[in-house]
């Protein structure tokens, strides 16, 4: 079906561009613009496979319009914002993997932090009414964390303890080649706003997670494994009496085999929302009247082996430990040991909640993974 949009739609409609759109957030965030009312201009890199598969709900919509290009390129940036005049834009573009930006750190380097610099510049050259919205992340706190006091009445019982956390005052720490960059990029919007009084905001956002999160990522490649391992069990009969056999799993008694489920460290915090609940964050911050810099968080942490111990449960399994082999391919060089976000500042100003709990996460992704098992 050809896309119906025209510039005519902008005047009726706020324009946004949303860069990164078919990725796991630049989905959800042109769904929820489009039910806004918004006309979204969705920026996608050329490839040479189709990679809409996230939007495709969405490409045929008469107010969305899919644009190639790339954020490196500061020439197509510029005929951006030169052709369209948004109203806002929302940078989600991003080498968003941690571990691989330890193998790629030049290309991490000019996609996180001189691509922003593009889109920056581009807007206080050529339309600097723009609302920018940039795509901060935790991994910018590495190691780093501050502490205090918590009192809590659980079921009855009083509880005094101290809490590790971080928020819009915790100092920086990077730990990878992302975080760098991405330290980079935050400092330079904060930068374009006090120098050039652009509307430019950073969302400090925590790790959020959805069926449509990209499979390297841990939660998923651990709901993947659970959907494609179920699929495998149900037909050939697997009734959960095992033999193991080095790395391989293997279907007692008639030997029919399933490769475990390898993963690096499993001791990592992490504090996981849903993607969806996350998005809405980004357009909060874009109506306020003042440009500033947001956590967002749900204010709970769990470890991989939470995740997993909760994920294997959703199909019947309490002990994760026999599928699940630790790989040191998988370590990184430096790791992000613990993070806990509070989001009190955006609860309090942006008046964003966070609506889907862990349990609910877990549940609706392993869900997904088994429905769609090849
Ligand atoms: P994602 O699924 O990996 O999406 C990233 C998107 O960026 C993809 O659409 C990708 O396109 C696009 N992209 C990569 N390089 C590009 C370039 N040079 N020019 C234009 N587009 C490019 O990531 P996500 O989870 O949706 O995250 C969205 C943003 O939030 C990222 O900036 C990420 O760093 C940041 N963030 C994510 C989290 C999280 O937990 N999800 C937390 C904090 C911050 P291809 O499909 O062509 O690769
Ligand atoms: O790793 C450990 C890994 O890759 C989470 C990105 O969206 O969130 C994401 O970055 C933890 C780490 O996410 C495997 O070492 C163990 O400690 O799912 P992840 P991330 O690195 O936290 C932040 C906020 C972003 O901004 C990023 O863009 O899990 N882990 N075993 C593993 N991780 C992966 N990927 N694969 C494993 O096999």
């Amino acid at each position: 079906m050809t896309v119906k949009f025209s510039l005519e739609t902008k005047r009726t409609n706020p324009v946004a561009i949303v860069t990164g759109v078919n990725g796991q957030d630049g989905s959800y965030l042109a769904e929820f613009l489009l039910e806004k009312g918004y006309s979204v201009i969705g920026i996608v890199r050329r490839t040479s496979t189709d990679n809409t598969e996230r939007i495709k709900g969405i490409v045929s919509h008469k107010h969305f319009k899919l644009v190639e290009g790339d954020i490196t390129d500061s020439s197509n940036v510029n005929s951006w914002i030169s052709e369209f005049k948004p109203d806002e834009f929302y940078n989600l573009a991003a080498q968003s993997h941690v571990g691989t930006s330890f193998k790629q750190p030049k290309l991490t380097w000019r996609v996180n932090a001189e691509g922003v610099v593009n889109i920056l510049e581009a807007i206080r050259n050529i339309n600097p009414t723009t609302k920018f919205y940039q795509a901060s992340t935790s991994e910018m706190f590495g190691k780093n964390y501050d502490q205090k006091n918590v009192y809590l009445e659980v079921e009855g019982e009083r509880w005094n303890g101290k809490v590790k956390y971080q928020d819009e005052s915790t100092v920086f720490s990077p730990q990878s080649p992302y975080a760098v960059a991405k330290v980079a990029a935050h400092q330079s919007v904060q930068l374009y706003r006090r120098a050039f009084g652009l509307h430019a905001s950073c969302g400090i956002l925590f790790n959020h997670e959805s069926p449509r999160r990209g499979d390297q990522f841990v939660t998923r490649k651990i709901t993947k494994w659970i959907g494609e391992f179920k699929k495998w069990a149900m037909g050939v009969g697997y009734l959960g009496s095992t033999t193991f056999n080095g790395n391989e799993l293997i279907l007692s008694p008639d030997g029919s085999k399933f490769p475990k489920l390898r993963l690096g460290n499993l001791d990592a915090q992490r504090d996981w929302g849903h993607a969806k609940d996350y998005v809405e964050a980004m357009y909060l911050m874009l109506q306020q009247e003042e440009p500033d810099d947001y956590v967002i968080a749900t204010g709970s942490t769990y470890s991989v082996k939470d995740f997993l111990r909760e994920a294997f449960s959703c199909i019947g399994i309490e002990d994760y430990k026999n599928y699940v082999v630790q790989d040191p391919e998988f370590m990184r060089p430096a790791e992000v040991d613990y993070l806990l976000g509070i989001a009190d500042k955006a609860k309090e100003k942006l008046n964003w909640n966070q609506k889907i709990d862990f349990k609910s996460l877990v549940k609706e992704m392993v869900d997904s993974d088994v429905k769609n098992a090849r």
